[in-house]
């Protein structure tokens, strides 16, 4: 028997997982996809999100062949991080007493990224035992393990103790959930006055329902993108104010005209980013809110 505030890696008890959550949680123990895997590996930093900024296009016009894909895949890398600095700057001040909370955590690179800016310790959840397995390793091998923990618990029930976090967030993981469920669980996680921090992809609802590009999108990942105004209802009736709205539409298109480029690393859903994000019918957007 365990505790339900017990935060140790390995001894929570797992509350039954629905149909739908045991599907998404079969997708994460079977991902091996290059293009995270190849990307996490430069610097043991293992991403599952997309990437942010001004592309190097020289990388393109390397003449050496595999010189030339090593290129790419730094610089989609590169790109990747960006993004989870981006995420984490806004996390803070914290301090190496504070203690974050990573919602959808997959291999764990946002978790470090955010221990070592701010030298806080972090729980990190995601559905995929295989995920928690991988990223508690890699937090022993860099000897952060006392401070960074993996757990495979559900984000909407976690169990850990009621404001005990001073920032939390959710990169690019808000769309396998509820949202007034997922909000209702940050807020009880959160302290008075905690940041929480939301980058994620969402329908925008100018342009009426989900556009085509978005219903392919969420076949691709077996989620379910919400309309950008829920995230707003939603934030509001679980005590959640935003205090910065950022749209980062246009500065994750570089990141998606590489990647199409890099044929050793493509998936397949490149290009209904690419047209989705033009045509406007879906935002990669990031939310700031304080917790009152
Ligand atoms: N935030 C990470 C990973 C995003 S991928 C990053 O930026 O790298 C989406 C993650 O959400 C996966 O790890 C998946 O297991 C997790 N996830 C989806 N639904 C979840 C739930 N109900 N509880 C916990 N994790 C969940
Ligand atoms: C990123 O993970 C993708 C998701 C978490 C789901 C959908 C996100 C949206 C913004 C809609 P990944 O890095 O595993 O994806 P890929 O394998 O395509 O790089
Ligand atoms: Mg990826």
């Amino acid at each position: 028997m365990t505790t339900a505030h017990d935060t140790r890696p390995g001894l929570a008890s797992v509350p039954t997982q629905s149909v739908y959550q045991n599907r998404v949680a079969d997708y994460w123990n079977a991902e091996e996809n290059p293009v995270n895997l190849d990307l996490g590996r430069i610097d043991d930093l293992y991403h599952h999100h997309y990437g942010i900024g001004e592309a190097d296009w020289s990388v393109l016009d390397e003449p050496d062949a595999v010189l030339r894909r090593e290129r790419l895949t730094a610089e989609l890398h590169r790109l990747e991080h960006a993004q989870a600095e981006l995420l984490a700057s806004k996390l803070g001040p914290l301090t190496a007493e504070d203690r974050v909370f990573d919602a959808g955590c997959g291999r764990g690179g946002g978790s470090v990224t955010a221990h070592l800016r701010y030298g806080c310790g972090a729980d990190g959840v995601t559905l995929s035992t295989k995920q928690a397995d991988f990223a508690n390793e890699q937090a022993r091998k860099r000897g952060i393990d006392g401070k960074v923990r993996y757990h495979h618990r559900n984000m909407l029930d976690t169990g850990f103790e009621t404001g005990a976090y001073a920032a939390s967030w959710n990169n690019e993981s808000t769309m396998y959930v509820e949202l007034d469920l997922l909000f209702a669980e940050h807020a009880r996680l959160l302290r008075r006055g905690g940041r929480y921090v939301t980058i994620t992809g969402c329908y925008n609802d100018t342009y009426g329902r989900a556009s085509r590009e978005v219903s392919l999108i969420n076949a691709h990942y077996i989620c379910d993108i919400h309309p950008r105004s829920e995230y707003f209802r939603a934030m509001s009736r679980n005590r959640l104010v935003p205090v910065h709205v950022e749209d980062l539409t246009q500065a994750a298109l570089p990141y998606w005209e590489l990647r199409s480029q890099a044929d050793h690393l493509v998936t397949g859903i490149e290009e209904t980013f690419l047209t989705a994000y033009r045509n406007g019918s879906f935002q990669y957007l990031m939310i700031v809110a304080d917790r009152v």
